[in-house]
């Protein structure tokens, strides 16, 4: 009996010392203590023997136990801390690893120049209005003066999509759309995309507007002036020479095309102001009363202007872009820049 505890013993510590990992311990500890386990076994001879061996088989047998016991907590123990330090070890991260950062988007300069021509407008109380793109041949051109057989008609180059619908060509749909819907006084903006049937290196099929109308009471040239003259010096400098010529839009008259003194060569003449000095940047006038007739104003009682202006050719000007078409390629290494 004595002997065979001792031989438990001494093949369950080389059994643990030997061991790798915390199942094959724990099978270990089922084997030699559990209820069904081998010295479970042993003990049931314990009865067997003389009475005055009893005691003394039985406490080996708990000094057994006891030792087994020790050696699988202290086996366990470090066979669990083996598996911490594999992890930890594995696991490792390197915070001194510059972190990853989500490419951000940047603005397009075309929307940078809406955005700040909205603001300037806005600072002069005109409110953003917005139209469809598609848009009814009544309020692209019929609204606007512009008779079936006008020439101008064909000049506009326009898409049409089917029977009176068309790709609407500048964006005075909106100021149309916004006098039928409200009573002077107007004072509105409306920037959006456009669409012509014209492309080559200085056309782009697609461009961006922005238009303004102004109605009320009393509203005079001189006033057109006025906001005008805020508006290019805000946008290109305080110093910036404007100045009107008289011109032809068949919903304005009288009418003006608004020039800036080049800013690329502040008047002298240059490449760009192709050596006149000046750089034609809008088309305005006084709103005519045919215009008013259509959404039934009436013109004897008010008066208002009207602008518009090309975005694209804007944001070349006021960044220094000298190809239109990078405005349409989207090359991020481009856009990246503004
Ligand atoms: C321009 C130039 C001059 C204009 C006129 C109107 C409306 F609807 F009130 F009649 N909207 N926009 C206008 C006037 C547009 O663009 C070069």
């Amino acid at each position: 009996m004595r002997e065979k505890l001792e031989q438990l013993r001494d093949g369950a510590l080389q059994a643990i010392a030997a061991s790798s990992g915390v199942e094959q311990l724990q099978e270990i500890r089922v084997r030699l203590l559990g209820r069904k386990g081998e010295l479970t076994a042993l003990m049931k001879g314990l009865g067997a023997l003389a009475a005055e061996e009893r005691p003394i088989v039985g406490q080996l047998v708990n000094t057994v136990r006891d030792d087994i016991e020790t050696a699988l907590t202290a086996a366990l123990m470090a066979a669990e801390e083996m598996v911490i330090s594999d992890r930890l070890r594995s696991e490792r991260v390197d915070i001194s690893l510059p972190g990853r950062h989500p490419l951000k988007g940047t603005k397009h300069p075309v929307s940078l120049v809406i955005e700040e021509i909205c603001s300037i407008f806005a600072g002069l109380g005109f409110a953003v209005a917005e139209g469809p793109e598609i848009e009814h041949d009544w309020y692209n051109f019929e609204a606007l003066n512009f008779p079936p057989e006008h020439p101008a008609r064909d000049m506009q180059d326009t898409f049409f999509v089917e029977n009176n619908l068309l790709l609407r060509t500048h964006t005075s749909p909106v100021q149309i759309r916004t006098m039928l819907k409200q009573k002077p006084p107007v004072r509105i903006i409306a920037p959006g995309t456009v669409y012509r049937c014209d492309s080559d290196a200085t056309h782009s099929p697609m461009f961006h507007q922005i238009e303004g109308l102004m109605v009320d009471k009393c509203v005079t040239f001189g006033d057109l002036k006025g906001i005008l003259t805020v508006f290019t010096n805000q946008l290109f400098g305080q110093k910036t020479g404007v100045r009107l010529r008289p011109s032809y839009f068949p919903f304005t008259e009288p009418s003006a095309e608004v020039d800036i003194a080049c800013v690329i060569c502040g008047g002298k003449g240059c490449r760009v102001c192709k050596n006149s000095g000046w750089l034609e940047i809008l088309g305005a006038g006084m709103v005519d009363p045919e215009v008013y007739r259509h959404v039934q104003y009436d013109a004897e009682n008010i008066s208002g202007f009207a602008f518009g202006m090309g975005i694209e050719r804007i944001a070349m000007l006021k960044y220094g872009i000298s190809d239109m078409r990078l405005l349409f390629e989207n090359d991020v290494r481009f856009l990246r820049q503004f």
